[in-house]
């Protein structure tokens, strides 16, 4: 893996930020008062960037860098910068398909310094946090769904120009640094007695052997990690969980698309169905009300539903107004076959994507339960017991999906099988 540091980088700090950005800043962002006064604080929390938080007097933004390493694993697992690049490129795609009420601003992009500048959202709060507390949000499925389907059909051949798709798949090919952490870290590692693994033990030891042993679930993941090599089917978030989006009660914004490349699209969507389930399953492990942890269990599972029902009737729309794209082309169905032979078309495009989706639900849960990189909903569970309960049934439900997704013709059947384990 080549990880050269360009000769103008240097990874900064509180300190040097301020100096920094006084040259950086675009001339039409005042943050207010002398940069010296300008308080700054590192808040990354992340497994990969340093994030600050520049608060002027008159204005507060964020700033994002790469470093030459992975964060959370330190300077032994190297990985170049360019992530920052993909970065702002993905927040630019986004921003223009799905708008700035769904994406942050961003203020500018400094390549050598692998670096960059967006808006501040507050009182915005990560959603991962949000769900651990317990709190509900009355518009995130229908946000998320809108994020998923103009984010998906605009990037990809039913919504756009094919020669551009093409550029598309190029420019992001190139991110595949992260696309191989995401092939090992989810589609591999859960799979073997990988070095970087790290499970609740011993409360789960016989569990994670029992996966080792899975040959119908393992067949599945090594065919899905070949679909999500080789689809090229839309520009993907590339690592659409809780963690990567910021809620109010009424806003949702969608932040962190580092690993964006042109993937199948069910990976997004079945990232975001997974981490929504993990927190289903999560819950006996925050909340000692058991009417309350069953309120906020079925509050999740009408998430995944009408998140996935708000996706599949905007992206419709989509489709049934599109005015370019060659695949599944206007001249073959709006001027040709007719409604009902694109309703049909859409129905095995639907089905399909549905399966596609529930597997990649499942292999999320595995590699956050199995793999390296755990999520807090349930590793901050103290009781470790009690962690490995909750975690025991997610493992259940991730298998149900991988192996019998097939099955599940309406989204909504999952949640009778997570209510049975
Ligand atoms: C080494 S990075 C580990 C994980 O953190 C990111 O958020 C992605 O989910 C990645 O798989
Ligand atoms: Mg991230």
């Amino acid at each position: 893996m080549s990880n050269t540091v360009p000769a103008g980088y240097a990874p900064l700090n509180s300190d040097s930020l301020p100096q920094y950005l006084v040259n950086k800043l675009p001339t039409h962002l005042s943050l207010g008062g002398a940069p010296e006064q300008w308080t700054v604080t590192e808040v990354g929390d992340g497994n990969l960037n340093l994030v600050f938080i520049v608060e002027g007097t008159e204005k507060t933004i964020v700033v994002k860098q790469a470093l030459p390493y992975v964060r959370a694993a330190g300077e032994s697992w190297q990985l170049s910068l360019t992530r920052a690049f993909f970065e702002y490129n993905v927040l630019d795609i986004e921003a223009k398909v799905a708008g700035h009420s769904l994406v942050p601003q961003v203020y500018f992009y400094d390549q050598d310094m692998a670096i960059f500048a967006m808006e501040y959202l507050t009182p915005h709060i990560i959603l991962r946090k949000e769900l651990i507390t317990g709190n509900t949000f009355a518009s995130l499925a229908e946000d998320v769904g809108i994020f998923l389907a103009k984010t998906l059909f605009h990037t990809s051949d039913l919504g756009m120009n094919a020669e551009e798709k093409k550029a598309l798949v190029s420019k992001f090919a190139v991110n595949h640094e992260l696309c191989k952490i995401t092939e090992d870290l989810i589609f591999t590692e859960p799979y073997f007695d990988a070095e970087r693994n790290n499970w609740t033990t011993p409360d789960l030891d016989e569990d994670v052997h029992k996966v080792w042993q899975d040959e119908a679930m393992i067949q599945v993941a090594m065919r899905y990690k070949f679909k999500f090599m080789t689809e090229a089917q839309a520009l993907l978030h590339g690592d659409l969980h809780s963690g990567s989006i910021m809620v109010t009660e009424s806003e949702t914004k969608v932040i962190d698309p580092e690993f964006g490349f042109m993937g199948p699209m069910a990976f997004d969507i079945g990232n975001y169905i997974g981490n929504l389930l993990m927190a289903y399953f999560s819950r006996p492990g925050w909340e000692t009300d058991a009417a309350s942890c069953e309120a906020n269990q079925a509050y999740l599972l009408n998430q995944i539903t009408t998140t996935w029902q708000v996706f599949v009737s905007h992206f419709t729309r989509l489709w049934n107004e599109k005015t370019q794209g060659e695949a599944y082309p206007t001249e073959i169905y709006q001027n040709g076959l007719g409604e009902r032979a694109l309703a049909h078309a859409q129905q095995e495009f639907f089905a399909t994507l549905l399966e596609d989706t529930l597997v990649n639900a499942g292999l999320e849960i595995n590699r956050r339960i199995i793999g390296f990189a755990g999520v807090a909903d349930f590793k901050l569970i103290e009781d470790s017991q009690l962690r490995a309960q909750c975690e025991r049934r997610a493992l259940k439900l991730a298998r149900e999906l991988i192996v019998n997704a097939k099955e599940y013709r309406e989204i909504a059947a999952i949640g009778q099988f997570a209510q049975s384990c």
